[in-house]
């Protein structure tokens, strides 16, 4: 199938909207309760390609921030997009490269581009990227709960809601106990933790190889974003694979993870690697080495979650992915329908429209908006 196509961005519009998560999501990092969203518009024609940014209002996950990528997108990015014109998403996303940095910001652009390319061809996203599921499995990742009987009954809720399996995020202080507890009362449960950076090989070594007591698919990112090496000195001490997160910011990373043998399985994220392509490559590279790999999420709203939904139904993508519903994060979601739990196999569909596929309910977005930008 020949894929050119000649598209002229006219205009770009920004929104920034603030949403209320249920719950406040609590990390290693940090406190997430309102997220500060820019949704991204790219027009051409009647055609409309939608991306969102991921980043949060604290630089705690990453050092790009909702407010970091709008002076980016502002003053670098969209002044080399808009009036242009482009015949690919490849040729679109070189155009970005001279800036160094800001993936999330990047990512957003390349969302849109996407979209609305796959929406000029008149085809889901899907079945450009070469997907293969029409349905992903998926589970679903609880932030540090302090009561342990509420973050029991919480389990329970998404356990029997169906998802395929939990992740927990743990911290320094709350990790064996935590677990301990949580495999009392679901002991068959598949599990995994997420440490966000938090620990340190000399400070915490004992409190790590007591997580393989647990049986858990895997440990995601349990020391320093930029310590590769201390990784690859802890994995062979374990028999829980570890999964790389933060540490992993491009293929480059991901080439000098597999080198040292830091991980066994890498989260990928499009936001954090700075868009789709990217994120094929290091796919593909996982694929190349065995690396087991899933798609990681940023609490994203329905927009951010069908993006992800894409690149998640390629046919390596061999765990879970972190893309709950919306009514797991949102009381509404700005996407219409929302995606939904298939409760039978612990999955959500792939959405089988052109583009990603769902429709922006545009009364909701505006109801969320603060402030917008027309280019
Ligand atoms: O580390 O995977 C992470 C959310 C924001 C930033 C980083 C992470 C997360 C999550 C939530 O774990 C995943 C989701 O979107 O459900
Ligand atoms: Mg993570």
């Amino acid at each position: 199938m020949n894929n050119e196509v000649s598209i002229t961005i006219d205009q770009v519009i920004l929104r920034h909207i603030r949403v209320r998560l249920k719950d406040e999501f609590k990390t290693s990092f940090g406190k997430t309760f309102w997220r500060d969203v820019l949704i991204v518009e790219l027009h051409s024609d009647d055609f409309v390609g939608y991306g969102e940014v991921a980043a949060d209002l604290f630089p705690g996950f990453s050092y790009e921030t909702s407010e970091t990528a709008l002076l980016v997108l502002k003053k670098f990015l969209i002044p080399r997009i808009l009036n242009k014109q482009f015949s690919s998403p490849r040729d679109f996303r070189d155009s970005l490269e001279i800036i160094r940095g800001h993936p999330i910001a990047k990512c957003s652009l390349e969302y849109a581009f996407w979209d609305l390319y796959a929406k000029v061809l008149g085809e889901p996203l899907y079945r450009l990227y070469g997907g293969a599921k029409t349905r992903v499995p998926v589970g679903v990742s609880i932030g540090i709960i302090d009561k342990i009987q509420y973050l029991i009954e919480l389990i329970q809720k998404y356990v029997e809601e169906g998802y395929c399996r939990i992740k927990l995020k743990i911290a320094p202080g709350y990790d064996i106990e935590v677990l301990k507890a949580v495999r009392e009362v679901f002991p068959e449960v598949a599990l995994q933790v997420d440490a966000n950076a938090s620990y340190d090989i000399s400070k915490n070594l004992k409190t790590l190889l007591d997580l393989d007591k647990f049986n858990l698919l895997m440990i995601e990112q349990p020391l320093h974003y930029y310590d590769l090496v201390d990784h690859a000195r802890l994995r062979p001490q374990l028999k829980t694979p570890i999964c790389l997160d933060e540490s992993i910011g491009s293929v480059h990373s991901a080439e000098a993870a597999i080198a040292l043998g830091s991980c066994d399985i890498i989260n990928i994220k499009p936001p954090r690697v700075g868009g789709i392509i990217e994120s094929f490559k290091i796919h593909n590279l996982c694929v190349k080495n065995s690396i087991g790999t899933w798609i990681g999420g940023m609490l994203e709203t329905g927009i951010g979650k069908a993006h992800l939904l894409h690149i998640a139904s390629l046919p390596n993508i061999t765990y879970p992915s972190d893309i709950s519903a919306s009514n797991r994060y949102w009381l509404e979601d700005i996407i219409d329908p929302p995606h939904k739990l298939n409760s039978s196999d612990g999955t959500i569909s792939v959405p089988n429209k052109p583009g990603i596929g769902v429709d922006v309910d545009m009364d909701r977005l505006l109801k969320y908006q603060i402030r917008y930008w027309k280019f």
